[in-house]
């Protein structure tokens, strides 16, 4: 089911093109050298962890052996170890063990883009401009970037960001779309304003109903009057605390992959609300009707349907919270143990908007259930992180399985929860596989 592309492959088809999705850009012979003087030799180093000492004799759509000679795992700039779902536009998701950081560092999150992101190599961030403006905007205002840091209060915020169909892979039967197994999650550190202060700033109209993005990426088909994607939230959830505006992830710019230079971030909802590249905030006198927001996009039926089922638009609804959720981040799937010896076993949950309040381990597919330590969140819409011990009766094939509860009781499903055209919000207990012996 799964659709992963090595690097190989990628090279292989279209040598130019892996160029520009690797690299951001097409490269040649000449244009690498300059390229390597910029952005694109940070990218490369950081992904290599060394410097390049000879990067300007470095032929394009070379791929450093370094990271050719690795296994399944697909480097994108900046990146480690995140598997490729799709090269057009590029995706990529994080196997479970390597989100085993507390924090997600920039090098382990995920990327989903639904569009070509723009060129942002050589801006000047602080002269981007966002607009805020709208049908219930009551003072409409451009600001820079370099404004918006000026006037503003900065809050820092550890923010967990999930996209809509993390987990689709396991539907059947089948929904289109990338194929996510379970690493569309991170949790990294934001610094940004917030969208509240901004908006309050503006004016919000008494008619005003929802607060949306337009973002500078382009559409794939190249038309320049159709966007790749505008979503939105409704002005309560806008308003709220955690809502911001940012320009760094983890103390850093932003990287160009996930926002570069100014990004929204609505944690707890599909990540697809969280615009990258943003350019335009509106607040709109109505349900937000931009690209990806209508029909079946990050929708689910109402009603609940069998599986297969067709749905007729009207009779879908845009998801709001993303559900209560945990992974198993240590130890990897398929660790050999020992009988007798306690294996400590740890991870992270969350539960979109709301918070979890119980985390459980399984080693008997689910027939008992044992309490885990859990952690408090850094703070509101924060993963949480939980750590268990098991031990293993005899030798043989087992796996751990996990499971959070939220504050409303509301527990994860064993195997599947119900499914859905486009198969979003699986939200499916994560297990791996442990193998004991004598
Ligand atoms: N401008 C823009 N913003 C976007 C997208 C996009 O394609 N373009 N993708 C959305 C979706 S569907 C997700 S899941 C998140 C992914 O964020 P990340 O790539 O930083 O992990 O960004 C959201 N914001
Ligand atoms: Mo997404």
């Amino acid at each position: 089911m799964t659709n992963k592309k090595g690097l190989h492959e990628l090279y292989a088809k279209n040598p130019e093109m892996a160029d520009e999705l690797l690299w951001g850009r097409k490269i040649d012979q000449v244009s690498r050298r300059g390229f390597l003087r910029g952005s694109g030799l940070a990218a490369m180093t950081a992904v290599l962890g060394a410097s390049i000492p000879f990067a300007r004799y470095m032929p394009g759509g070379l791929i450093p052996a370094a990271l050719a000679q690795s296994d399944e795992s697909f480097s994108i700039p900046g990146k480690s170890g995140l598997i490729i779902l799709n090269d057009r536009p590029i995706n990529a998701e994080t196997p479970a063990h390597l989100l085993d950081d507390p924090i997600t560092p920039a090098s382990r999150l995920f990327v989903r883009n639904n569009g070509v992101p723009p060129s942002t190599w050589d801006i000047n961030p602080l002269e981007w401009r966002v607009y805020i403006e709208g049908e219930a905007c009551e003072r409409p205002e451009v600001f820079t970037l370099g404004e918006l840091q000026q006037r503003f209060k900065h809050h820092r915020l550890q923010l967990q960001i999930e996209c809509g169909g993390n987990g689709r892979s396991e539907f059947h039967p089948p929904a289109k779309g990338n194929q996510w197994t379970t690493g569309a999650i991170g949790c990294p550190e934001w610094t940004g304003v917030r969208l509240r202060d901004i908006l309050l700033h503006c004016g919000i109209s008494d008619n005003a109903v929802y607060v949306a993005y337009e973002a500078a990426d382009t559409h794939l088909s190249g038309d320049p009057t159709k966007s790749p994607i505008s979503r939105g939230v409704p002005v309560r959830k806008a308003l709220e605390n955690e809502s911001l505006i940012v320009w760094a992830m983890n103390g850093e710019p932003l990287p160009e992959l996930h926002g570069y230079p100014v990004r929204l971030l609505c944690s707890g909802w599909p990540a697809s609300v969280s615009g990258k590249w943003i350019t335009h905030l509106k607040i709109r006198d109505r349900v937000h009707d931009g690209a990806k927001m209508m029909g079946q996009s990050y929708r689910i039926p109402c009603q609940p349907v069998p599986p297969g089922a067709t749905v007729a638009d009207e009779d879908m609804c845009i998801i709001e919270s993303m559900p209560v959720k945990s992974l198993i981040t240590f130890p990897k799937s398929g660790i050999e143990t020992r009988v007798g010896r306690r294996l400590g076993v740890r991870g992270h949950a969350w539960a979109g908007d709301s918070r979890v309040t119980t985390m459980f381990t399984s080693i008997d597919f689910g027939a008992t259930w044992q309490k885990a330590k859990l952690r408090k969140p850094a703070n509101r819409l924060a993963w949480q992180h939980w750590t268990a011990s098991v031990e293993f009766p005899e030798t043989g094939y087992y796996e751990i399985w996990a499971r959070a509860v939220d504050d409303a009781g509301r527990s994860q499903p064993m195997l599947l929860p119900g499914w859905n055209p486009r198969g979003y919000l699986n939200n499916a207990c994560h297990r791996i596989a442990v193998m004991v012996t004598a």
